[in-house]
This record gives structure tokens, C-alpha cells and sequence, in this order.
């Protein structure tokens, strides 16, 4: 599962492109919402979705080193002063799940699950539309977290966004 966030230029445009480049591996893709900004206020609304991605031969670093490749090609500019600040595209690793279960991690550049996924509302509102019963490994259902603060709170404030598109149907 990666998730996938924009405020800067045009942002559909940014969410399109990564999905684009995801392709050959794309399982699925939820609706785009609108959102406000999450641990840093002072920045335009971010639109977000999740996708679900399968390749039996990539590894959790893999999934990684393909986000930031998605990033850099989309002209993201790392402010080292501001860690949640705006960006043209964040491509996040949040799961990766093995033959053997959910891959766990401590790694600092890696953790597994993403450490912040289960406080984030822009993260789990998209995923819960794709795995209703899907639930976030060491934190439970997606549905239990979304109900219980400090989540419930900012979900309120998440808007669905059918008028934007990722994929075009058919
Ligand atoms: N990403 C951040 C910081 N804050 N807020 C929202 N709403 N959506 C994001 O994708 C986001 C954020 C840094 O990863
Ligand atoms: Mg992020
Ligand atoms: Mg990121």
C-alpha cells in the first residue's frame, strides 16, 4: 500500500503521473480527497489517495527507491527545515506485506508499517475504501482507528473529491 499526496501546482496532475508510473504493478486505486494539511498547517490543502501495488520481486527497499524515483521525476524539492511542509508529490511506503505476512521494520529510512499511517486521516479514509475491512498492522482495523481520536477529528475534514478523477474509467 503507498499513499499518495500533493499541494503544489497542479495537483491531480502530480497524482496522475504517479499512478502512471505505477502501472505495471497497479492492483488498485482509491478516490482523490481533498485535505486539509496534516502537522504543519501554514500550506494549501493536499489532495490524497492510496493505491495497492503488487510485484512479487520488488522488496520493501525497492518500493522505496521507486517512490522516490516518482518523486524526483515529479520536481519534488526536499526543505530540510520543514519536514511536513508543501510538496509537488509524496509518494509513501505505509504496508508492504511478504509471502509470510506483514513486513515489519525499525529501519529509520524504512519503517514498516509507516510509523505516522495510523494518525493520519488522509491515509486511512482512502484505504478504508479500498479494504473496508482492512486493518494497519500493530494498530488494528482501519474502521476502528477512523472512529477513535486523534483520527475521527480530522476525518470530518477530509472531502471526498468525485469530480477528480485518477483513471479515466474504462
Ligand atoms: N503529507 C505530509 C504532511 N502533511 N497533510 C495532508 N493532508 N496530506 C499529506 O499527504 C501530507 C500532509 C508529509 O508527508
Ligand atoms: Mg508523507
Ligand atoms: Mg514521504
Amino acid at each position: 500500500m503507498l499513499s499518495l499526496g500533493s499541494n503544489l501546482g497542479d495537483r491531480l496532475a502530480h497524482l496522475r503521473a504517479a499512478v502512471a508510473a505505477l502501472r505495471p504493478a497497479l492492483v488498485a486505486v482509491s478516490g482523490v480527497y481533498e485535505t486539509p494539511p496534516w502537522g504543519d498547517p501554514d500550506q494549501p490543502s493536499y489532495l490524497n489517495a492510496v493505491v495497492v501495488v503488487e510485484d512479487e520481486a520488488a522488496t520493501a527497499r525497492d518500493w522505496l527507491r521507486r517512490a522516490n524515483k516518482i518523486e524526483n521525476t515529479e520536481g519534488r524539492v526536499r526543505d530540510p527545515e520543514r519536514r511536513f511542509g508543501p510538496r509537488t508529490l509524496d509518494v509513501d511506503v505505509i504496508t508492504v506485506t511478504a509471502a509470510d505476512g506483514p513486513v515489519l521494520s525499525t529501519d529509520p529510512e524504512l519503517t514498516l508499517p509507516h510509523p505516522r499511517a495510523h494518525l493520519r486521516a488522509f491515509v486511512l479514509r482512502p484505504w478504508a475504501d479500498l479494504e473496508p475491512a482492512g486493518e494497519l498492522p500493530g494498530h488494528g482495523r482501519l474502521a476502528d482507528l477512523l472512529r477513535a481520536e486523534p483520527v475521527a477529528t480530522d476525518v470530518a475534514a477530509v472531502r471526498a473529491r468525485p469530480d477528480l478523477r485518477i483513471q479515466s474509467a474504462g
